[in-house]
């Protein structure tokens, strides 16, 4: 199993290719279909998951697409199931495992991810549809008293046995602990609960036996937080401040994947740029959602007619973030 998840987890941060994320929950997708006048159903999420995935030639700067339950449950319009499509146009299919960041118990104001229980009877499920890899999200709000070191010691447990069980499974596990951007804290903040973070989810994957060269870490770009009054970082600086954090990451790392977080597709891309410039022992690409889809979304916006320029603006997105990602200094 774990050989296995080696070779997977190497294919999937290849030299310049990244990961789609389009795993947003029924609920999540639903709204962002409303705010892009598509009515929000079924058959309308998987019209625009389906456009995602065909658009010309995404194969050549995408190594894998993460999908929801329902997706991966649903099918092409020719009847093919989506694993199925996916892997046919050479592309490795995922599967968001995790049942969401929920209020936790004893720590007002903090979200612990659940999804743990039953979570190797659907890891078989997934794996027997077709899945290759798995993702988890945990999420930490930056504000003047959290993330406490509970909500830390808790995500970071969750995300171990998370992992642990995806690599029994035979799928990669995608470790997504996300500093969330929201609030007015600065990059400095940012850095140090980043790398606190971090160093509590290395602790686990330890703990619990998880093989790193069959993982692939999902984190945030360590950058100030959105409303944080003063000027924003450059691109250089978030490289150094994000680089120098997972510097703490041993060499067996089989990839680092960012997710965007809000920021601009534009911000996101520049500051993966910067990065390239680091030597570092994995490679660095992208796992983005919104600063690749949002663009996608925005020219489709459920109008038959604009479908080709729906798949020509994540084709664009993607593109300058493989461009970008081949650009890697190895160590
Ligand atoms: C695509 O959105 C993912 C699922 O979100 P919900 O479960 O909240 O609907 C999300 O986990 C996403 O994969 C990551 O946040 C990365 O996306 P961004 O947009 O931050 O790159």
């Amino acid at each position: 199993m774990t050989s296995n998840c080696r070779t997977i987890a190497e294919r999937l941060t290849a030299p310049g290719k990244g990961i789609l994320a389009a795993d947003e929950s029924i609920g999540t997708m639903s709204s962002r279909l409303e705010q892009a006048g598509v009515e929000p159903t079924a058959e309308n999420r998987r019209v625009y998951r389906e456009l995602l995935a065909t658009a010309p030639n995404l194969s050549d700067s995408v190594s894998g697409i993460i999908f929801c339950d329902e997706t991966l449950g649903q099918t092409f319009s020719d009847g093919t199931p989506f694993p199925q499509a996916v892997l046919e146009l050479g592309i490795l299919p995922g599967i968001k495992v995790d049942t969401g960041a929920k209020p936790c118990p004893g720590l007002p104001g903090e979200k612990i991810t659940e999804g743990l229980d039953g979570l190797p009877a659907r890891l078989a499920k997934y794996a027997d549809m077709g899945a290759a890899f798995a993702k988890w999200r945990a999420v930490f709000e930056i504000t003047e008293s959290t993330p406490t070191r509970g909500a830390i010691r808790a995500n970071a447990n969750a995300l171990g046995r998370y992992a642990a069980a995806c690599q029994e499974a035979g799928l990669v596990p995608i470790v997504e602990p996300e500093v969330l951007m929201d609030g007015r804290h600065n990059r400095g903040r940012c850095r140090d609960v980043t790398a606190e973070v971090h160093a509590a989810v290395r602790t686990e994957l330890e703990l619990l036996n998880v093989d790193l060269a069959g993982i692939v870490l999902k984190p945030n770009m360590v950058l100030e937080g959105q409303d944080y009054p003063d000027r924003p970082s450059t691109p250089e600086e978030i490289a150094e401040a994000t680089v120098s954090v997972l510097r703490a990451w041993p060499e067996e790392l089989a990839g680092v994947a960012f997710l965007s977080g809000g920021q601009s597709p534009e911000r996101a891309t520049a500051n993966l740029e910067a990065m390239q410039k680091h030597e570092t022992p994995w490679p660095l690409t992208f796992s983005f959602g919104r600063a690749l889809v949002s663009p996608a979304l925005t020219a489709w916006h459920g109008d038959p007619q604009c479908y080709a320029d729906g798949q020509a603006a994540l084709v664009s997105r993607v593109v300058a973030n493989a461009a970008v990602a081949r650009l890697r200094v190895a160590s």
